[in-house]
Order: structure tokens, then sequence, then C-alpha cells
């Protein structure tokens, strides 16, 4: 048994995913407690996802969200979940847009693999094992820059504003704008890693991923016209505010590391 340990807390505007996905963790090998309550939640300026326009993604029952890596592990963010070891405790929701929906496929986890040496600054990914592979498309990774550009696709069940706590159970989608790391910096300074981290977002704001998005993938399509993602949702400074991009776990940076960890899964 691995060690299970609450990951740090930063950035408490924008990390409260983090603690919710540490208290599951934390508690994930001990005694039962309350499940912790998935935030019904969504993307700010989305619209709705229609059904299999992205089968790849599935919702976390800590209140995140991810996509399918292989048939049997999910990529989340490492600040989703406690730490790296066994657990039971996440369900994983996938094969539906509307989570309430009485054809939602639900699968357990049973293990959790968070990036070596998180802590809270980079590095913001991880990996669930789900108890049996499901039958759905997985989402390619990128394994090199040259699709960190462009517009990107952000889907999620996170709220749709800075200000709520509760949202839409259906899947939310919007397309946001990639934001060069010396753009990025006028606001974030030092608290961006840009070798770990991509932004995205409109100069004006209006259209991001917010609370209970995080985990999901940003993605777009590759020269073969196959979505390819390229980003983790991560964190920001609120949601959609002018000036303030959202900040996405650069996928191309850990892509060797993923592979290997998902393989020794
Ligand atoms: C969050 O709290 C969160 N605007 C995720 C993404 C962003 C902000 C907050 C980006 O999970």
């Amino acid at each position: 048994m691995t060690s299970i340990t609450p990951g740090r807390r930063r950035r408490p505007l924008v990390r409260r995913a983090a603690a919710v996905g540490a208290v599951a963790l934390a508690v994930a090998s001990l005694e039962p407690v309350a499940a912790a309550q998935a935030a019904p939640s969504p993307v700010v300026g989305g619209t709705p996802a229609a059904q299999n326009e992205f089968p790849f993604m599935v919702h976390l029952s800590m209140g995140c969200g991810g996509a399918l890596y292989k048939k049997d592990v999910v990529l989340t963010a490492a600040h989703c979940v406690g730490g790296s070891g066994s657990t039971t405790r996440i369900t994983v929701t996938a094969g539906v847009t509307d989570l309430n929906s009485t054809s939602a496929i639900k699968v357990k986890s049973t293990k959790v693999k968070r990036a070596p040496g998180y802590d809270g600054k980079g590095k913001d990914w991880a990996l669930i094992k789900l108890a049996h592979p499901v039958n759905l498309p997985t989402l390619k990774i990128a394994t090199n820059s040259r699709y960190n550009r462009g517009v990107f696709t952000v889907a999620g069940w996170g709220t749709t504003k800075e200000t709520s706590h509760t949202g839409s159970t259906k899947l939310l989608k919007a397309t946001v704008p990639y934001v060069p790391d010396s753009m990025c910096r006028w606001n974030y300074g030092n608290r961006l890693t840009p070798k770990d981290e991509l932004c995205a977002g409109y100069p004006q704001g209006g259209v991001d991923t917010c609370q209970g998005d995080s985990g999901g993938p940003m993605f777009r399509k590759d020269d073969a016209d196959h979505w390819i993602q390229v980003g983790i949702v991560s964190w920001g400074d609120g949601c959609a505010r002018p000036g303030a991009p959202g900040i996405y776990t650069q996928v191309d940076t850990f892509a060797g590391d993923i592979a290997r960890a998902a393989a020794a899964l």
C-alpha cells in the first residue's frame, strides 16, 4: 500500500476541487466516511455538448473531469486526487452528457497514480485505473508541441460562473484560443510554470473553464482531423475574467511520463 496524502493546497480561489479530491483519497483505504459530494457543474460561456460528440469525456465523483487515455485508464489533474495508491472510492461516469442519464456507465477506480513530485506548482496530472475497461473511444495525447496553438475545445460539468457552487448536470463545451506564455505572464507572472502549463482564453474573458471542470481535457483536431489532447484543466484567477486566461497542464511535456505511468498502473 503506497502512501495517500492530501496534496498541499494553494490558490484557494481556484483549487477547491483539490481539497475534495484529497479528502476522497485520504480516506480511501481507511474507514468509510461520507463520500465527497460532486458539485454538479460546466464551463463559463459554453453550450451543451451532443451525445457522442466527446465520447472520451468522463466525470469523476470527487467533482472533476477527465478523459479516457486507455479503455481502463483516465487522465485527470493531480489536484483532483490526494496521492498515489489503491482506492475504490472514485466513481467514473462515462458514455453520457447527462450525469443523471439511466444509460450512464459507472465504473469504480482501483488505483491512482499522481504525478511524481507534484507539489501544487506545475505537474498537474494524474491517472486513475478503472475496475474494468469501458468500450468507448480514448483521447490521444500530444507528444510534441506542434498542436499547442490555435483554438482549443474544452468541456466539462463545472460551474457556469465563478460565483456559482452548482451547475448543470449536462456536459457543456466551449472553444478558447491559445495564449502565449509571454502574454499569460502579464497576469500570472511567476505563478505560471511555462514548460508545464499552457494558457487559453479571450483577452476580454467571458469563456473559460471553472470549478468542477478541473482534470478535464483541452483538445483540438490534429492534421488527420482526429481529436488530440493538449491540456488538462488546472487553475486560473477566477473564471472567464478579462486578462486572466485559464491555465492547463501542458500535456506534451508529460506525455512520456504519462505513458510509462499508465503502462505500470
Ligand atoms: C477550478 O476551480 C478551476 N478558469 C478550474 C479552472 C479554472 C478556474 C478554476 C480556469 O477547478
